[in-house]
């Protein structure tokens, strides 16, 4: 018997991004009860007498989210699937929240019911294809080789997605283990002498603690990126160049006075605006102006100290007229490494100077936008995401919300811990406290990319007993 092929797997088996539809496939004993329990069909029908490839149509109930969605099912019964498993497959919207709450759906009914239902590790329901002699093991190498690239690409972008400091936590974390189960192991090589390494009550301590710590990650990333306050960003550059109508533009509302008349905007002016799981508090003040005037001196004190203050600079300039000019009646105190360059107005004609972009400029990530067509905007909307992504502005309340495999990886690492805990808890022998413990340090090796993609795999593959 192969360890876990009795569990009931799920997996999002369409790729992640934009696509109309999306497929949740669920494969095991467990498949069908558990989507009875979730699942309400247009029409009054019995799931366990559907005849096996036919759909019903219906919907999913999330109680957390309190919305009904949308699935069209299509049954498999055992052995007339891939799996020759029993099979369901859940159509339903291609919108990642969406996808992602069926399957939080569909795993919380797990600790509900008791029964095991898991996410799936890559390549598991053709492992599980194989193992039950649906497919030979070329035509599984062939589906690893294309899942493989996927995956590998998947578990690249995850982990860097992670920031620094999230990794180092992460590490934090998963060395305590290390540590602690080598104190076990080489307890268990002194046993025969009676030199007592570590006792069963400073095992369970050090578990509690690792328990604490890891609950304590997990919940501060569900509230994750938003930092309450929103990161500091301001819009920057010469007046006329656009500013307040990019503001308008990323929040979608008139909330800045625009005019052809430069020098529109004297006072500050902030809102909210949220993307890729990121708060922003934007900033739109006057444009630099060196203009006399005790009230445009006031102004400019602001702008100062506002962009002294900002955690990101939008620095913007009127792509229809000369940049090196813009640039050179710019102040540059103050400016900060985390600054995207905006070249707004990209629907007029361009200026014939826009490739002589000043030297110190071009190390900064760079975008054509039009706050009239809306040309850029998303992109510069994700390359302000990508600046606090990448770790490089400080602020402890910024930490990544973690995805379906992530979170899953987690799970079973306390999953492990409290094995471990319970066999300490109940003086076992210490050989499976540490087998316990070898497993989370797998787990936490797999969210920081350290277990590899490959290893899973090969894991996998050398369960096959190929040529014996
Ligand atoms: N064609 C075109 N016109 C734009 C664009 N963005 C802004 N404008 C125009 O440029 C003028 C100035 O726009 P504002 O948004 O007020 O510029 P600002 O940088 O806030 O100016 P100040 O507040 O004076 O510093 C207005 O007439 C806008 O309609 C754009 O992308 N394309
Ligand atoms: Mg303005």
């Amino acid at each position: 018997m192969y360890p876990g092929i009795q569990d009931t797997i799920v997996a999002i088996s369409t790729s992640a991004g934009k696509s109309l539809d999306a497929i949740i496939r669920m494969s095991g004993t467990e498949a069908i009860p558990c989507i009875k329990n979730l699942f309400v069909p247009a029409t009054n029908i019995d799931l366990e007498v559907v005849r096996t490839y036919n759909s019903v149509k219906g919907h999913m109930h999330s109680p957390q989210e309190c919305v009904n969605i949308p699935v069209l099912l299509y049954i498999m019964k055992k052995p007339c699937s891939y799996t020759k498993e029993d099979v369901v497959e859940i159509h339903t919207v291609g919108s990642t929240p969406l996808v992602e709450m069926v399957l939080d759906i569909i795993l919380s009914q797990e600790i509900q019911t008791g029964k095991c239902i898991r996410l799936s590790q890559p390549g598991e329901f053709t492992k599980r294809a194989f193992l039950h002699g649906r497919i030979d093991l070329m035509q599984a190498e062939a589906t690893m080789r294309i899942i493989r690239a996927q995956t590998d690409l998947e578990l690249k972008a995850a982990v860097e997605q992670l920031t620094g400091n999230v990794l180092r936590q992460i590490k934090r974390i998963q060395n305590e283990v290390v540590s602690l189960c080598a104190l076990i192991e080489a307890a268990i090589d002194f046993s025969d002498q009676d030199i007592e390494l570590i006792s069963t009550a400073e095992i369970m301590r050090r578990l509690e603690a690792i328990k604490t710590n890891i609950s304590h990650f997990i919940s501060q990333s569900e509230t994750g990126r938003v930092s309450p306050e929103g990161i500091d960003t301001v819009l920057y550059g010469r007046p006329n160049v656009g500013k307040s109508s990019l503001i308008n533009a990323l929040l979608g509302k008139k909330r800045s006075l625009v005019s052809e008349i430069p020098g529109t905007t004297r006072d500050i002016v902030t809102d909210i605006l949220e993307t890729g799981g990121i708060r922003f508090k934007l900033t739109d003040m006057a444009g630099v102006n060196d203009t006399q005037g005790t009230v445009m001196a006031r102004a400019m004190e602001k702008v100062q100290s506002a962009v002294k203050r900002a955690q990101v600079i939008v620095l913007v300039f009127d792509g229809s007229a000369d940049l090196s000019e813009q640039f050179m009646q710019t102040h540059r105190d103050g400016l900060t490494d985390n600054m995207i360059i905006v070249i707004n107005k990209s629907d007029l004609q361009k200026e014939r100077s826009l490739c002589d972009l000043p030297a110190e400029l071009k190390k900064y990530p760079l975008v054509y936008t039009s706050a009239l067509t809306g040309e850029g905007l998303e992109r510069l909307k994700r390359m302000m995401a990508e600046i606090v992504l990448s770790g490089k502005i400080h602020t402890s309340t910024i930490l990544p919300v973690l995805n379906m495999r992530q979170k899953d990886a987690f799970h079973r690492f306390i999953q492990s811990i409290q094995q471990a805990m319970e066999l300490a808890r109940n003086n076992e022998s210490y050989e499976f406290i540490a087998l316990d413990l070898r497993t989370a340090v797998d787990t936490l090796g797999e969210v920081v990319g350290e277990v590899t993609t490959e290893d899973i795999l090969d894991k996998i593959f050398s369960e096959f007993c190929i040529g014996k």
